[in-house]
């Protein structure tokens, strides 16, 4: 295969980039009246309108020739076949049989890994309910009344997300909290308010040897230990109040916890692939079993579309596709994630990992170095808070930012008025993002407010706005579990696609683990009270400054 910026398609895309009326999205809708209905998609209940991104048929036409001599859908199906596209940790991709509906099998080296998965469902499903409907208690008798997830990334970020998304289902369940960050402030002011006799720790750890999350789980195993009424022993208090969702069934049994509270997974699910997993317990015990099914319902349907429908009508091909356009062609170094949905409030922190853990690569799969931008920065806030804070840089910055809004057209808490105005907020920036407002516009208001002359032509250049703009919808009746897991699906179909044209491996991060390895040398050092040796002149000063404001020195 030639390299990717050889192929036919990827020069063709330059050439079509370099045209003047490149950006031009306004001309687009104005040369083509059924633009909006054209440009829509519709897939596992979601809606994508990617009407407002600078993209004409030719266009398209052109991304999905890229598509296809990037071997897209051999990779796509490589992928579903269980086949080992990990190939730096030689492992098969299979977030996708997690959430497998069918009876279709999914092998693994020959063996059908659904029977395993099925069985582990049904325990979270059993141990779920038993923790909800109280059959299930602490030491003292006391059911549970808050649970606490203690985990960090993907384990931390995808039920974190999953579970706020879902809070208005979330009746009768215990509370849910969560714990990532190794700083003591996190788990202390967690557990501050909790009755230790009615919490429930679960440790979500794949490899259940990750310094912040296992730090966290023996000092709130001590925590219980020390406020536990009766507390007994270590074995009884572990053993009735933790739980974990981990591969690693030594390192579970080595802390405390009986193979009967934990829920397995495999090597072929990835961190950030992982909430589909044991590691949505958390999700399963705050909004019951039946949500979490739903939950992975909705991923299945995104994954049988992206699986079967044709190229120019597949969303998560579409929604890469244009991605790339906007990053290798059009230079937008950025991409904005504008939930309109307070309860998606963590959305763009997870596919800020989703994405930029997967795609933020320099070498290729060959073990080359790219020529070639790869994975954008990801980031965003919920509207409407960001609309008073950073949009003012996506309607008039001088880098162009292409943003995706979503929103549901339905609120799950009532408040109609509210939604009515959150709803009128999304669609008008997404509005003016496209149509701007020329300088004469801007003059014409002036002077009816009775500013003219020079002084309107010095307001009106810093109030016009330059418009085409870019932004896809992403629209959706409810924000219910089956919408959530068609948008994350969807989302993780995106990054599989943008990784595929791109050559890389998207399921590996070789990139966090210099710091890890560092932190162990300075923690030694810090511990110590001097700097070995080894450190570069800044990292050393540092370390003797802290070591002298702790007294070690
Ligand atoms: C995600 C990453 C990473 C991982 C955390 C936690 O894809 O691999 O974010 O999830 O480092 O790892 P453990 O689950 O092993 O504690």
């Amino acid at each position: 295969m030639a390299r990717l910026t050889e192929r036919n398609s990827w020069k063709a895309l330059e050439a079509h980039a370099a045209r003047p009326q490149a950006r031009d999205i306004v001309g687009l809708f104005a040369s083509d009246p059924r633009r909006a209905e054209r440009y829509s998609l519709e897939a596992a209940g979601l809606i994508l309108d990617f009407s407002k991104n600078p993209v004409s048929d030719q266009t398209v036409q052109l991304l999905l020739a890229l598509a296809a001599e990037s071997s897209v859908a051999e990779q796509t199906q490589a992928m579903f076949d269980g086949r080992r596209i990990n190939v730096t940790e030689n492992r098969p991709v299979l977030h996708i049989a997690l959430r497998n509906q069918s009876q279709r099998p999914i092998c693994v080296d020959g063996r059908d890994v659904m029977p395993d998965v099925r069985a582990v469902l049904h325990r979270l499903r059993e141990f779920s309910e038993s923790v909800r409907n109280g059959t299930l208690r602490g030491s003292t008798g006391k059911p549970f009344a808050d649970v606490v997830n203690i985990g960090i990334g993907g384990s931390d970020l995808g039920p974190l997300t999953i579970y706020s998304a879902l809070r208005p289902f979330a009746q009768r369940g215990p509370r849910l909290h969560f714990v990532s960050n190794v700083d003591g402030a996190h788990l202390a002011a967690t557990v501050a308010d909790l009755d230790p006799e009615a919490t429930l720790f679960i440790v979500s750890s794949k490899t259940f040897t990750t310094q912040e999350t296992m730090t966290n789980a023996r000092s709130a195993r001590e925590w219980l230990l020390t406020n536990l009424n009766g507390a007994e022993s270590l074995d009884s208090v572990v053993g009735q109040h933790f739980a974990a969702a981990s591969t690693n069934l030594d390192e579970t049994g080595a802390f405390g916890i009986p193979p009967e509270r934990v829920f397995g997974f495999w090597d072929w699910v990835g961190g950030r692939y992982s909430l589909w997993s044991a590691i949505g317990l958390p999700i399963a015990l705050a909004v019951g079993f039946r949500q979490f099914d739903r939950l992975l319902a909705g991923a299945y349907a995104m994954d049988e579309h992206f699986r079967n429908a044709p190229a120019h009508v597949n969303m998560p091909l579409l929604l890469a596709l244009i991605g790339v356009w906007h990053t290798n062609f059009l230079d937008s170094p950025t991409h904005a994630v504008l939930p309109y949905a307070q309860d998606l409030s963590w959305l763009p922190m997870h596919l800020q990992q989703l994405d930029m853990e997967s795609n933020g690569k320099s070498i290729d799969r060959a073990g080359d170095t790219v020529e070639y931008t790869t994975g954008p920065i990801i980031w965003g806030a919920p509207g409407t808070n960001g609309q008073h804070a950073f949009f003012q840089h996506l309607h008039q910055g001088t880098q162009v930012t292409p943003c995706d809004f979503i929103v549901a057209a339905k609120s799950e808490w009532g408040m109609a008025e509210h939604h009515e105005i959150l709803l009128a907020n999304c669609i008008a920036q997404s509005e003016a993002l496209l149509r701007g407002r020329t300088k004469d516009e801007v003059l014409e208001e002036l002077q009816a407010r009775g500013i003219k002359g020079q002084e309107a032509q010095r307001l009106a250049a810093h109030r016009s706005f330059p418009g085409n703009r870019p932004s896809s919808t992403i629209l959706m009746e409810r924000l219910d579990a089956h919408s959530v897991g068609a948008l994350i699906a969807l989302y993780e179909h995106k990054v599989f696609v943008q990784g595929a044209i791109w050559n890389i491996n998207s399921f590996d991060q070789w990139g966090v683990e210099l710091g890890k390895g560092l932190a162990k040398e300075v923690l030694n050092d810090l511990r110590a009270g001097h700097a070995s040796p080894d450190h570069d002149q800044s990292t050393a000063a540092l370390i003797k400054r802290i070591c002298a404001m702790r007294g070690k020195q």
